[in-house]
């Protein structure tokens, strides 16, 4: 595929590559995307309504079902061949960074070192106050509470805990956004791997690579809003053209 040698001779004479991944990466491996239509009691809720404080503030036992529903999901998910090439690529290029917007664990899972997350961890929890400094972690298996009656008390202080997840209407935690953006604006070629590019300001990474002449690759079975700035589009699963890729650029140079 001519695309495919395209893009490993732009990888090739990068000087920095960023990846930024979106819930497409972790398809194949059995997490729904926040496109796909859940199942069961979930079917009828869009996750974008859900994942807000006010949803959290107004129904905390709904909205932590949610969460307990999508951990139960990602529990039994092991990384796929997308994630597996990805650590492979920075095994390639020891200075490549993945800048992920996916709150489950499989990038470090496969490999992948110094992942920069943007949105959390969904199998972390904390205090929704931050009571003891931000954040304030809680680790729920430690307690014992009625389950049925939604999200346990914080040890420390008593308010709720909820899920270690940025939220819609939420800041990203500073840290993080500040090594994407610098990343983003020293990168000479970004891989956008499996993001519908909706969100804000995960999605903007690409527009600053391109801004000062980088290079956009993108892989998605579909045509998204960064198609339009991307100098390649690789029209495929990530779990299948990413291992194509990892194998043409180990083949003789
Ligand atoms: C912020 C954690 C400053 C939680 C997530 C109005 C009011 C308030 C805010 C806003 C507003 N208008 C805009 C905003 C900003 C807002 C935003 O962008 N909204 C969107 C919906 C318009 N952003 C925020 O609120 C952010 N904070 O801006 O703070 C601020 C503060 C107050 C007021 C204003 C601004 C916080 C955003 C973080 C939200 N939290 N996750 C949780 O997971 O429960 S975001 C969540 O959705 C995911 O983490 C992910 O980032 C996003 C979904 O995006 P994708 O990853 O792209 O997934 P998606 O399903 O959309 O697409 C999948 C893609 O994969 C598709 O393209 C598909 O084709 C492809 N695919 C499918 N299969 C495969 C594949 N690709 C490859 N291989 C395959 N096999």
């Amino acid at each position: 595929m001519m695309t495919i040698q395209k893009c490993v001779d732009t990888l090739r004479s990068a000087k920095q590559i960023s990846i930024l991944t979106g819930a497409g990466v972790s398809k194949e491996s059995g997490i729904p995307t926040f496109r796909d239509a859940l199942d069961g009691l979930w079917a009828r809720f869009d996750p974008r309504q859900l994942a807000t404080p006010q949803a959290f503030q107004k129904d905390p036992k709904l909205v932590w079902d949610f969460y307990e529903y999508r951990r139960a999901l990602m529990r039994p998910a092991e990384p796929n061949a997308g994630h597996f090439a990805l650590a492979a690529l920075q095994r390639r290029f020891p200075t490549l960074r993945i800048i992920t917007q996916n709150v489950d664990d499989l990038h470090e899972r496969a490999g992948s070192d110094d992942v920069i997350r943007l949105h959390g961890n969904i199998a972390r929890n904390k205090c929704s106050a931050d009571c003891q400094g931000s954040p304030t972690r809680v680790d729920v298996s430690q307690l014992t509470w009625d389950k049925a009656s939604g999200p346990p008390p914080c040890p420390y202080c008593g308010r709720l805990v909820r899920p270690d997840v940025v939220w819609f209407g939420e800041m990203l935690p500073r840290d993080e956004l500040d090594r994407a953006l610098d990343l983003a604006r020293r990168s000479d070629v970004m891989l956008v791997v499996g993001t519908s590019g909706m969100v804000s300001p995960s999605a903007e990474m690409p527009y600053l690579v391109k801004d000062h002449g980088g290079v956009v690759i993108e892989v998605n079975p579909e045509t998204t809003p960064i198609t339009r700035i991307a100098t390649l589009h690789l029209q495929g699963a990530s779990g299948v053209v990413l291992p194509e890729v990892v194998a043409a650029l180990d083949t003789a140079q």
